[in-house]
């Protein structure tokens, strides 16, 4: 390979990461502007936390190895629909599929694929809405249009996710029996937690509208 010819990948592939890191910016901004209006107008905001992230191109090539997808950028273009990634940490379970409506039903959104592992837990326990999207964006060249994974989960499931995350990576993903039966049983009791927290929630809101 020639100098060349290598700086020539080296810029072909900031352009390819750049896409998505203009998607992720799309997607971001909906989110501000939808907590910017819930924080102004509502009485309370459903957005805890937001975080995005594109994936690497070590993690990319990783990915396109164990799939056996073509080292390719086209293929990989449309086969990994999680380079560019984002999470919405919301306060409750209805706030999840409010985030998830508000933004997928924006008209300049695709929804291509929703996975739903609130409605039905992966075994190990694990929960989240997940939705790849496609979003609009402008160039100079033209519009591309940009799949983007948003997760969207609950603090709980988010606390749960993280530290289960953390226990496969430390084991390697060989995890010890003992630790995947604790796992279950703290997602359950996140699970319970979070259809408590929600029924308060529904409560003080009773009480309010009732009340005022
Ligand atoms: P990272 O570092 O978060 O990006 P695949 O994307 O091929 O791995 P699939 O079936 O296409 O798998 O995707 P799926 O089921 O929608 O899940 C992809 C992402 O969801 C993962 O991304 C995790 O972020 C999260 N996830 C899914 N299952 C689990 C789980 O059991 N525990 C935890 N903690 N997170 C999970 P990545 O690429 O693995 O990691």
């Amino acid at each position: 390979i020639t100098p060349d010819q290598l700086r020539g990948m080296q810029s072909q592939l900031q352009r390819f990461i750049l896409e998505y890191e203009f998607a992720l910016r799309e997607i971001d901004t909906k989110i501000e502007i939808l907590r910017d209006e819930f924080e102004t107008m509502h009485d309370y905001n459903p957005i805890e936390h937001v975080s995005s992230r594109v994936k690497s191109a070590d993690s990319i090539m990783a990915k396109v190895d164990r799939r056996g997808i073509p080292r390719d950028l086209a293929a990989i273009r449309a086969q990994i629909t999680d380079i560019a990634g984002l999470r919405v940490t919301c306060s409750f379970t209805d706030d999840v599929y409010r985030l998830f409506d508000l933004l997928t039903q924006q008209e300049d959104i695709v929804l291509q694929t929703v996975k739903d592992y609130v409605a039905e837990p992966k075994p190990n326990g694990y929960q989240s809405l997940h939705a790849i999207v496609c979003v609009p964006v402008f160039l100079s060249t033209g519009k591309i249009n940009v799949p983007v994974e948003i997760q969207f989960r609950t603090i709980a499931m988010d606390f749960w996710a993280s530290l289960e995350h953390k226990i496969y990576y430390k084991y390697d993903g060989s995890v010890p029996a003992q630790l995947l039966a604790e796992l279950k049983e703290a997602a359950d009791i996140a699970a319970a937690l979070d259809a408590r927290m929600q029924g308060l929630h529904h409560q003080l809101h009773g009480i309010r509208a009732s009340g005022s």
